[in-house]
C-alpha cells in the first residue's frame, strides 16, 4: 500500500529530528520510503492562549508498505518515542510527531484513526510538501490535491534549500 506521513518537529534540532526519522521509516519492518519531500520551515500553529513556540520544521514522505494503517501507527509512535516525544497537552511542542496522511485511498474513522488525517485541508505545511511529491493525486473526500494546493496560500511557510 502507498502510504503518505506527515513529519514534524520544533524541539531539539528540528532538522536533525526529521532526518533522523525517515531513516526510521525507511528502516521498518516490509516498509521502503519511496520518496521524501524537502524540508519546509513553518510557523507553530498552536492553540488559542497557549505559549508561544519554536518554528516546525515538516515534511512529507512517500512510503510502500505491507503494514496495515494500525499496525503503522503503533511502528509511528515507537519511532516518535523512541526520539524522545513526551506527550504533554495537545499540538505542544514535540521532538518527533508522526501522521498517517493518507494509507492508499482508503478512508478510516476509527477510534484512533482517523484517515485522511483530520486537519490535512486546513494545514498548508502538509498540503504543499505533499503536493510536492505526489502532484496528481486524489484526496479521499477533497479531489485534487493540485487544486488544493493551488487554493493553499504560504503564509508562515518557506521550503529550506539544503546542500
Ligand atoms: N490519530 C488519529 N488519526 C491519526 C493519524 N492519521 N495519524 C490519533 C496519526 N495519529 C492519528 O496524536 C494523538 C492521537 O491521534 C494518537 O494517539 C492517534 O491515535 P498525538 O500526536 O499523540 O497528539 P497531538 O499531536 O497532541 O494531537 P494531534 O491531533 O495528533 O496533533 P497534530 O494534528 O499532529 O498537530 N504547527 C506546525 N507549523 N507544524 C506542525 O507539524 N503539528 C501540530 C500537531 C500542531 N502545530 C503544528 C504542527
Ligand atoms: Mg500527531
Amino acid at each position: 500500500m502507498m502510504a503518505f506521513i506527515g513529519l514534524g518537529s520544533n524541539l531539539q534540532q528540528p532538522k536533525q529530528q526529521v532526518l533522523k526519522a525517515l531513516q526510521s521509516l525507511n528502516n521498518l519492518p516490509e516498509t521502503n520510503l519511496l520518496q521524501n519531500s524537502a524540508l519546509y520551515q513553518s510557523a507553530a500553529l498552536t492553540l488559542p492562549d497557549s505559549a508561544p513556540q519554536n518554528d516546525y520544521i515538516n515534511a512529507v514522505a512517500r512510503l510502500d508498505t505491507l503494514l496495515s494503517a494500525e499496525q503503522l501507527l503503533i511502528h509511528l509512535q515507537a519511532i516518535e518515542n523512541a526520539q524522545g516525544r513526551v506527550r504533554t497537552e495537545k499540538w505542544g511542542a514535540r521532538t518527533l510527531d508522526l501522521d498517517i496522511l493518507l494509507y492508499g485511498d482508503e478512508t478510516v474513522a476509527s477510534e484512533n484513526l482517523t484517515i485522511p488525517h483530520a486537519q490535512l485541508k486546513f494545514r498548508n505545511f502538509v498540503i504543499h510538501p505533499l503536493f510536492e511529491i505526489a502532484g496528481d493525486i486524489n484526496i479521499p473526500g477533497l479531489g485534487s490535491l493540485a487544486q488544493l494546493a493551488e487554493q493553499t496560500g504560504w503564509t508562515g511557510l518557506s521550503k529550506i534549500q539544503m546542500d
